[in-house]
């Protein structure tokens, strides 16, 4: 297995590609990838300020690492979710990569890390939410990290919001989506969603890299991660559509690729056209009257936002430790 740029020995083989490549051209791939994303998608001017929500994971941390290498001016965001053990050893990877790996390197000055922890600053942790209000762990912790990470774009006045999501992880909410056939999620489905009613703009520059690809480029670039799977997420249906999608991949190298792609390319824009004519159209926003943010809720008629009514319900609930919740939920 000969690299295909320089014949060098390979160290990974890239299936749906044909290609195998050696550490320098593999790292090299990753960050072409990734500028070809963001310039195809229009993710991101020179000069704008980007903000990456980091959660330990090696898909955030590679992101970060390769917005950096690419020249973009980028700070970092961790919440702290208080999924016991989890959420600790997740964060101290967070610190670990900004004390460890970006600072004697010198980017400390352009870049920062900015950590809100949900049980100190807003007195509740997901597992707490998710018990007090009855939702599922992902859907209260998903409400929680996407209203902080807003905000925090919003306060701190960045270009954009970016994400880790990875090939994987997108093929497998279109395929969700398209079991499900649910119309308003594929019609927002694209891998950079512009700015709007006072929610910032989003990208997912990762969308061309595999989940094994951004690993493959944290071990060869010594960026250690979390390696564990959130004790929440069994029985996430995310994890099913994974797996149908790595058994369709395994078969047919390159399938999640143009599943992914070709609906971006030929689909995309008739499920947006149509969501566009829907005959009730998206409720007007109005500001939150708790925390300003944008709503459509609303509470004996005063606008109040899904994370609002979330975190007051669970603040003043008893708190409960993830292992107890897991008991509960059996
Ligand atoms: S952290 Fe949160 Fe994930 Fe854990 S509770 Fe679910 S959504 S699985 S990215
Ligand atoms: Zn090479
Ligand atoms: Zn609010």
């Amino acid at each position: 297995m000969k690299c295909r740029v320089c014949r060098a020995p390979g160290v990974i083989d890239i299936r749906r590609h044909n290609a195998n490549f050696c550490a320098d051209h593999f790292l090299r791939y990753c960050r072409e990838q990734v500028a070809r994303t963001i310039k195809e998608f229009d993710m991101a001017a020179p000069g704008d300020r980007l903000l990456v929500a980091v959660s330990g994971g090696k898909d955030s941390l590679a992101l970060w690492d390769i917005l950096l290498e690419l020249g973009y001016d980028v700070d970092g965001l961790y919440v702290g979710l208080g999924i016991g053990d989890y959420s600790d050893v997740s964060g101290t990877y967070v610190q670990n990569f900004v004390s460890t790996f970006l600072e004697p390197r010198g980017e400390r000055s352009t870049t920062t890390l900015t950590h809100i922890d949900l049980r100190s600053e807003y007195d509740y942790d997901v597992p707490t939410a998710a018990d007090a209000t009855g939702r599922a762990p992902c859907s209260a912790c998903g409400l929680s990290k996407r209203h902080l990470f807003d905000k925090a774009a919003r306060e701190g006045d960045y270009d954009v919001l970016v994400t880790g999501h990875n090939l994987d992880d997108e093929a497998a909410v279109l395929y969700g989506n398209v079991m499900k056939w649910q119309i308003d999620y594929l019609a927002r489905q694209r891998p950079v969603l512009a700015a709007e009613n006072g929610f910032p703009k989003k990208a997912k520059p990762l969308v061309r890299l595999s989940e094994r690809e951004t690993a493959a480029y944290c071990v060869l670039r010594g960026i250690d991660y979390q390696v564990e799977e959130c004790p929440m997420a069994a029985g996430n249906r995310h994890l099913e559509y994974k797996h149908a999608l790595a058994a369709a991949e395994e078969a047919s190298p390159g399938m999640k690729q143009a599943f992914y792609f070709g609906y971006l390319r030929d689909a995309a824009e008739l499920f947006e056209q149509s969501n566009d004519g829907a005959p009730d159209g998206a409720p007007a926003l109005l500001a939150c009257e708790s925390c300003g943010s944008p709503t459509s809720g609303d509470t004996n008629g005063q606008p109040r936002c899904a994370f609002c009514r979330l975190s007051q319900r669970a603040a003043a609930a008893e708190p409960v430790p993830v292992e107890l919740l897991q008991t509960r939920r059996r």
